[in-house]
Order: structure tokens, then sequence, then C-alpha cells
């Protein structure tokens, strides 16, 4: 998660919300635009320049909030952001006194980027609603708390606590406890909170001139088809999909008995998160061959005394081995890499920060010492490495080619580190010498690999298409909750472990929905992460099966992954995933070669276990709700872009 592009994509609703006065003033000057591209450069430098100051102080104000949530610090953190907001007023109107037609194509893209917003009126006053519906339930989020029912003060936040026990207990009723426990503490309270949420979000986009805000955020791959895109994708990962959930399917009606249907549904507090996104805390029930030496090198990590300091700066060697950029002195001063023990609130979800001058740059995580922290380290400092990199382009290219490639930056070096072939490298010495290049060992890394790839895929495409229906209205408020479980059953093979009605609000309790950040990104980066790592592994020489590809200490790789992320989004993506793959598009053919052993012994394994593969079929069966009346209002309302 990137919260730079949070904060961009915050600012820019704000701007639409008071986008008041923008309106006229544009209007009047469309009479006598400037021609003259000299004078737009200038503007471009100034507008550089006074940015890195004004979103520093907003990225400061709020990075004070995330870390030390009180209400004076909310109220700054409102402030601060109202200041952005209105530069980014002022710098659209400036942008709008421009016929960019004849301009370089450079310099159109970066009034494209400052004017990306619309000219609505709205009122002003809408701007802190918005800003006080999500901090509100943020706060819920980070601060919810669930206690025993017998014994009232014995109370757990998600982290470390319900987190620990999602990923580690094996007790049906002590999982079933911190999972309603949860939504009934976080998701529940931000049901109001998030209609208000929808309707103002719409408010927005439409200002800015899209249908609604999944159509607004959409837009960012630059394709009418991504919809389409994304579900050609989830066909073809779905044959592997379903054995990997017959599989683990199978290994939870084993422990859990009864409660697991061995042909329906897996209860989606089982996988080893509280939503049922990562399954790779399950890893040690579901190991295929248990006599090889454990991949999950955890207790090797705790036998050498590592600690959070310890994991980053390994991280930071592993970026500089390939050629690539060490943090700076300062992301050590500034970052937060542990949980405070000063009785502060914290927002503990992982992030990186850009803070926007150019030079700050921190990540945000209450790390602890396992393998899976120390695999979200590499994935927070692939976001600061793409930030650093592109630290020198104008501000309005400073993001990623879309939101996909941010995410992936880091998930390509979690690959590579977390095979055997890097862990046993004498450097490392987390395994012994040698280890790995067996292929049964291939098998049980594939599948720890799998349960935090292909095992999220699902999830992300029904997490966000849920998200796509809300925003277009398609589903009514009184049935939000049965869509969402909806999604869950058909796209995911998932249900809720107790039942649910409309006073629940499930969506609620997960963080990105809180904080209105876009998922398909998440989904999209699981594809494109493997035809990077392709692309990475030839580029450093590999050869044999890509999963046993380390690429440590190829300046090669470096330059090539380098070479990408300098571009910052100055390039329309296709250019940037060229400038890497050699190819202009996304393809599911990398994950399903790379995992094509694993696919191989799972058939095998569940066909001896006489599986039967997938779900049952829900009601209508229908994944799109209700599409052609959708477009039909569509239609009445707007005359341009259909889903
Ligand atoms: C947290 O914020 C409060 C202001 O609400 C401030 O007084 C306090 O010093 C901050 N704590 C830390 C550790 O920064
Ligand atoms: C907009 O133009 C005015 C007048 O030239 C200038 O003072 C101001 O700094 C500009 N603001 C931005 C954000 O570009
Ligand atoms: C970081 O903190 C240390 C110790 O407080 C200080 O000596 C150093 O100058 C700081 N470095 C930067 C870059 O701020
Ligand atoms: C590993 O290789 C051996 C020898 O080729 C073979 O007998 C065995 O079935 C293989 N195991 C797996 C998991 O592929
Ligand atoms: C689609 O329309 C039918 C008939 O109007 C309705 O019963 C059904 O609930 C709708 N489905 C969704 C997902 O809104
Ligand atoms: C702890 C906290 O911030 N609770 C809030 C959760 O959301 C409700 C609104 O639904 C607020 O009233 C609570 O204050
Ligand atoms: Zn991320």
């Amino acid at each position: 998660m990137s919260p730079a592009l949070l904060f961009k994509c915050l600012s820019l609703l704000l701007l639409g919300l008071i986008s008041v006065q923008a309106g006229s003033s544009i209007r009047q000057a469309d009479s006598g635009l400037s021609t003259d591209q000299d004078e737009a450069k200038k503007f471009l430098r100034s507008y550089t320049k006074q940015a890195e100051v004004i979103f520093y102080a907003g990225a400061l104000a709020s990075w004070r909030y995330n870390t030390n949530i009180t209400a004076y610090n909310q109220q700054k953190d409102v402030e601060a952001s109202l200041v952005s907001a209105a530069f980014r007023q002022e710098a659209y109107q400036n942008a709008s006194r421009f016929d960019v037609t004849d301009f370089d194509e450079d310099v159109k893209r970066q009034f494209k980027e400052i004017k990306d917003i619309g000219t609505a009126a709205l009122e002003p006053s809408k701007v802190e609603e918005y800003n006080n519906v999500v901090n509100t339930m943020t706060d819920n989020y980070s601060t919810g708390t669930v206690c025993k029912e017998d014994q009232p003060t014995d109370c757990m936040q998600l982290e470390p606590g319900l987190a620990e026990i999602m990923a580690t207990s094996r007790d049906w009723d002590e999982l079933v406890w911190a999972w309603k426990g949860f939504r009934d503490q976080v998701g529940v309270p931000n049901k109001p909170l998030y209609k208000d949420f929808v309707k103002l979000a719409n408010e927005a986009a439409v200002a800015n001139g899209h249908d609604d805000m999944g159509a607004y955020w959409r837009s960012e791959y630059e394709s009418d088809t991504i919809i389409d895109k994304a579900y050609e994708i989830y066909d073809e990962i779905l044959p592997l999909y379903k054995q990997l959930h017959a599989y683990v399917r199978r290994t939870m009606h084993k422990t859990h008995g009864s409660k697991v249907d061995v042909k329906g549904y897996i209860p989606s507090c089982l996988l080893g998160d509280m939503w049922g996104r990562f399954w790779g805390n399950i890893y040690p029930q579901l190991v295929p061959f248990p006599d090889r030496p454990n991949i999950d090198v955890t207790d090797a990590m705790v036998a050498k005394n590592y600690n959070p300091r310890k994991m980053f700066e390994l991280a930071d060697d592993f970026f500089a081995s390939l050629g690539l950029l060490r943090v700076k002195p300062i992301f050590w001063n500034n970052s937060m890499i542990e949980r405070p023990t000063d009785g502060r609130n914290v927002v503990c979800h992982p992030t990186a920060w850009d803070m926007g001058n150019g030079e700050d740059f921190r990540v945000k995580m209450c790390t602890e010492v396992t393998m899976d922290f120390f695999q979200t380290i590499h994935h927070e400092l692939g976001h600061t490495q793409y930030q650093m990199q592109y630290s020198d382009q104008p501000y309005p290219f400073r993001d990623g080619a879309n939101g996909a490639f941010h995410e992936a930056v880091g998930e390509v070096m979690t690959l590579s580190i977390s095979t055997p072939t890097h862990l046993s490298h004498p450097d490392i010495g987390l395994l012994a010498e040698g280890t790995g290049l067996d292929n049964e060992t291939d098998i049980n890394f594939l599948l720890k690999t799998a349960l935090n790839t292909i095992g999220t895929l699902p999830f992300s495409l029904a997490l966000d298409q849920w998200r796509w229906d809300v925003f277009a209205g398609a589903i009514s408020e009184d049935k939000w909750t049965e869509r969402w479980w909806q999604l869950k059953h058909d796209l995911v093979g998932t249900e809720a472990p107790v039942p649910r009605t409309e006073d629940d609000f499930d969506p609620g309790a997960m963080y990105h929905i809180v904080v209105a950040y876009p998922f398909l990104g998440y989904y999209i980066r699981t594809i494109i992460q493997f035809q990077f790592q392709k692309a990475l592994c030839e580029a450093a020489g590999h050869t044999g099966p890509l999963h046993r590809c380390d690429f440590y200490k190829s300046q090669a790789a470096g330059t090539k992954l380098s070479d990408m992320l300098k571009l910052g989004t100055s390039k329309p993506w296709p250019d940037a995933m060229e400038a890497i793959t050699g190819q202009r598009s996304m393809s599911a053919d990398a994950i399903n070669a790379y995992f094509a052993p694993l696919m191989t012994w799972l058939q095998e394994t569940n066909q001896k276990n006489g599986e039967q593969l997938g779900w049952p079929a829900t009601d209508n069966g229908a994944i799109l709700p209700n599409v052609s009346l959708v477009m039909l209002v569509l239609c009445l309302l707007v005359t341009t872009r259909l889903l």
C-alpha cells in the first residue's frame, strides 16, 4: 500500500468537492488561452517547487495523525488537507490558462495530471464532511477492541492480538470469536459512515467527469476494457485456484470436521488472516512434504537474534546488491518500524510514505520477527525504491506507471528473497547450504508462494467488484451484505463462518475499504509481478525453473528494473511494461508457467483424494449484477462512457 497515492487520491477528491469557483473562472479564461510553451514550462517548474513544500506539510500532518491517533492530530490533518486541496485548485486554474494542443507530449501529460479534476460546483462544507467520514472509519478500524464475553477486561486489538489468533489458532471457537468480534466492533459502526462516504465519493467522481467512483478508479488504467481483462485473467487462473482451494479445504476439513464441507465453500476465518486475503499463515498446516527442511525461516530468524532494524537492513542490502538505491539516512530517523511502546494509538497497517519533498521517504509498520513480516518489509521498500527512483521527475510524474506497478515492485523482490536458493546463500544463512535443490522442496516452496499469490486473486477481484457495484448503484443499500457474500461464494469459494444479516457490514472491517484505496491494483500486480520476475531472471542469466531464480547481486537485473522505475508515470504504463518485459500487455502466462510443477502435483494429489473441484453455484449465479439495467440507467443519466 502506498499512502502517497492515497494522499494524492484524497486530495483530488477534495479538489473535486470544492471546485466551486473554479468552474466560472475557467470558463472566463476560455477566450484567450496561451499557446506559449516556454511560459507553460515555467509554470510547470514553479508548480513542482511549490508542490514539494505544500504537499510535504500535508504529508507530515497525515504522518503525525497515523502514528499518534488523537482528535487534535486528526484536526490538524484535515486542516492540512484543505490547504493542499486549495493549492491544487489554484494550480488547476493556472493550468487552464493554456491551450496545450500543440505542446510536447511530455508537457501535455503533466498538464493532464495537474488538471485531473472536475469543474462541477459543490458545497465546501462537503470537504470537511468527507474527511471526517473517512477519518472516523479509520479510527474505528484502528482502535476497534474485542473483549472476552466472560472476562470483559480481557481485550484485544487487531494487531498484534487478533491477527495472531487468525494466523495461528486451530480452535474453531476462538477463530470465530475473533472474526465475528472484529466485525461487530468495526464493521457495524462503519456502516452508516460508509453510506455517507459513497454519496460524497460519487459526487466528487461525477465532478471529475466520471460516471461514479468505481469508474474514476478504473480510469487509471487508461483502458475501456479493464473489467473484461480482469475477468479474462480470472478464467485463466481459475484451474490452478480450484486445485489449491480443494487442497486447502481438505486439510481444514481434517482439522475442523463438519464445519468444513469437502464439496462446499471454505469458511473465511480459516485462511490465516482476518479477511481471508493472504493464506500464507496456514502454510504450516498444509506442508506437502513435512520431512524436507522448513522453508519458513521464522525460527531461524529468531535463533539468529533478528530484530526489526536488522530485518530492514538486510532488505536494504538486497536492493543495494542489485545496484539499486539504498534508503537515505533520514529514513532510519523518521520511519516507524515497530509499534510504539508509549501507549500511543497508531495505524499499524504497513505503508510506505513519499513525503513529497523528494528527500524524505518513510515506512510505517509494526514489525515482528517472522518471515511473513520480512517479506512485507521487501514489499514496502519496493514502494520506497520506486519513490526514490522517480523523485527526479517533475512532481506530476512522481507516481507508479499505474497502481499495479507500484504494488508489484516489492513483490518481485519477495519472490527472489524467499527462495531456498537465496535463504541458503552464505551471506544469508537462514537455511543450510544446498537446501532447495530437490523437487519436494520445490513443491513446498511453490505451495507456500501460491498461498499469497494465487490464493489472493479471486479475493481481490471480488472486493473491487463489490465496490464497483456499490458506487454504480447496482445494488441497493439494504443488499450490501448479501452482495458481499454472494461475490465471495461465486468468485472466491469462501463463506462466513456464522450467519450474516444486513445489520452486519463486513466490508467496513477491511482497511482498504475504510480508507478508500482501490484494490484492482493488487489483483493486477499479482499477475504482472510474474512477468517482471521472468524478465529480471532472464537479465540475470538465470537458467532452470523460474521458481528457483534468485537475482541477488545481479546488476543487469537491477538496471532493467531501475530503467522502468525512473519513468514514474511520465509514460503510459504499456511503455513501462515494455521497458522491462518487452511485452505491452498483461498476461497470466507467466504466473501459470511459474506454478506449472505445483499444478501437476496438486492435480495428482487431489485426484488421489477423490476431490470434487470447485464449489456450489449460488442462486442465479450471475456475477455482474443486472448489467443491462445498470447500463440503461446510466444511459439516461450520462450520455458518454458506459460500464
Ligand atoms: C501525540 O499527539 C499529541 C497531540 O494530540 C501530543 O501532545 C503528543 O506529544 C504526541 N505524542 C507523541 C509521542 O508524539
Ligand atoms: C498561479 O498563478 C499565480 C499568478 O501567476 C501565482 O502567483 C501562483 O503561485 C500560481 N499557483 C500555482 C499553484 O501554480
Ligand atoms: C538521525 O538521528 C541521529 C541521532 O539522533 C542524528 O545524529 C542524525 O544527525 C540524524 N540524521 C539525519 C539525517 O537526520
Ligand atoms: C521427485 O523426483 C523423483 C525422482 O525423479 C520422483 O520419483 C518423485 O516422484 C518426484 N517427486 C515429486 C514431488 O515430483
Ligand atoms: C437483479 O434483478 C432482479 C429482478 O429485478 C432482482 O431480483 C435481483 O435481486 C437483482 N440482482 C441484484 C444483484 O441486484
Ligand atoms: C472509536 C470510534 O471512533 N468509534 C466511532 C465509530 O463510528 C461511530 C459512527 O458509526 C462513531 O459514533 C464512533 O464514535
Ligand atoms: Zn503496497
